[in-house]
């Protein structure tokens, strides 16, 4: 019987002098090329594969993301401009340079950030939403196609340790409910958070979504969505909304764009071709009732961006990040894959979060040694299946 979380029938061992040949494989796969054309790829069969690049402050230079077989591009972002304010030309420009001098495309923008006053629905929010459309249309002049963002109130991504460490040394981010209950969101310094906000503005934001019921926070994003809409069609980009993560509230703030159900809801409200989803299995993963399998399916032709990692659960809601490959936790990846390849996925894909490994010393879950291991194990599940290997 095999061993679902073993390797399968192989044992992997490591030889140092065994000649690689890499060829992209997309290239010789004119059939599946021909078919790609909703993102534009013409030339890496049915998705792109990228990676996370943190601008010029990341310690991960671009000229070695270059070097992982097969990246097509990085996903990026301008990351000086105070949310809610345009996006200048000049600032997309320069960034853009830097990728075509590295040979690298910038097709996918993660993140551009939605001011909280837009989730709150205020009446700033008009002004607030036209210019998010205008970095929209400045973003299309520079051949952004996808842009990755979220709608979740105040926090971003959580997580309570960000070093835990594993059996094999390295180590990883991970989250205990318990742990997360303890805390004080009034006086909140957690790992991975970006603290943008004084102890004061916390507390008035905290205070302010008292208000806002998971209906309100969801009519506001569709009111966010129908208001870009046209300038996501003008300049040719697809929005993808990132799930909550983990997909649950938050210190009492509603999630919203939790599993099947959050997708089935924004599809109907807002039908838009332009409206779509960025598919983190990480993070809708952390809740056991969702079926990863069953979502990539349904949804596969509205996934424009893939964040694809692997997580070990501890508890009901308690969970560790652990290296991609499918033996490596709980999350079937690679039937998670082929359920997006057989249902017409043609999008970005990226290495989400790897462990810490090697002794690297950069931003917890974004080094570049997990995450190129990462891509290349991505990009040989996407070869096999597309091949129907
Ligand atoms: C975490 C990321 C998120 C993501 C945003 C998108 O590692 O996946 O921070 O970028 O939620 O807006």
């Amino acid at each position: 019987m095999r061993d679902e979380r073993s390797l399968g029938f192989i044992k992997m061992t490591f030889c140092n002098n065994i000649a690689t040949k890499n060829r992209l494989w997309a290239y010789e796969n004119k059939i599946l090329t021909e078919k790609a054309n909703i993102t534009g790829q013409k030339e890496f069969g049915l998705m792109k594969m990228t990676f996370r690049w943190y601008g010029e402050g990341d310690s991960i230079p671009l000229s070695y993301i270059r070097q992982i077989p097969g990246m097509s591009g990085v996903v990026t972002a301008v990351y000086d401009v105070p949310v809610g304010e345009v996006w200048a030309e000049d600032k997309i420009a320069r960034l853009k340079r830097l990728c075509d001098g590295a040979g690298l495309e910038m097709e996918v923008i993660e993140s551009v950030p939605v001011h909280e006053d837009i989730k709150q629905g205020k009446p700033t929010r008009d002004k607030l939403i036209e210019n998010y459309a205008q970095t929209i249309r400045n973003l299309g002049k520079y051949g952004v196609k996808c842009i990755c963002y979220n709608f979740m109130p105040v926090f971003d991504w959580l997580r309570t340790d960000l070093k835990r460490k594993n059996a094999d040394g390295s180590t990883s981010l991970c989250y205990c409910h318990d742990t997360l209950l303890k805390l004080d969101p009034k006086n909140l310094h957690l790992p991975g958070w970006d603290e943008s906000y004084t102890t004061e503005e916390l507390n008035g934001l905290l205070e302010e979504y008292r208000e806002i019921t998971h209906e309100k926070l969801f009519d506001n994003l569709v009111y966010f969505l129908n208001g870009i809409m046209p300038a996501c069609e003008e300049a040719g980009i697809n929005m993808a909304i990132h799930p909550d993560d983990p997909p649950w509230d938050m210190f009492g703030l509603p999630r919203i764009v939790t599993g099947g159900e959050s997708y089935k809801k924004m599809i109907e409200a807002v039908p838009s071709r332009r409206n779509g989803f960025t598919f983190c299995t990480g993070s809708l993963g952390a809740e056991r009732g969702n079926d990863l399998k069953e979502l990539a399916a349904a949804y596969a032709d509205r996934i424009y961006f893939a964040h694809l990692r692997q997580l070990k659960y501890e508890g009901e809601r308690d969970f560790a990040e652990a290296g991609h490959l499918t033996g490596a936790g709980d999350l079937d990846i690679y039937g998670i894959v082929k359920a997006l390849i057989e249902n017409g996925f043609r999008g970005y894909v990226r290495p989400d979060h790897g462990r810490n490994i090697w002794g690297e010393n950069v931003k917890p879950g974004y080094g570049l040694y997990d995450r190129a291991l990462g891509a290349a194990y991505l990009n040989g599940l996407f070869e096999a299946i597309e091949k129907g290997v």
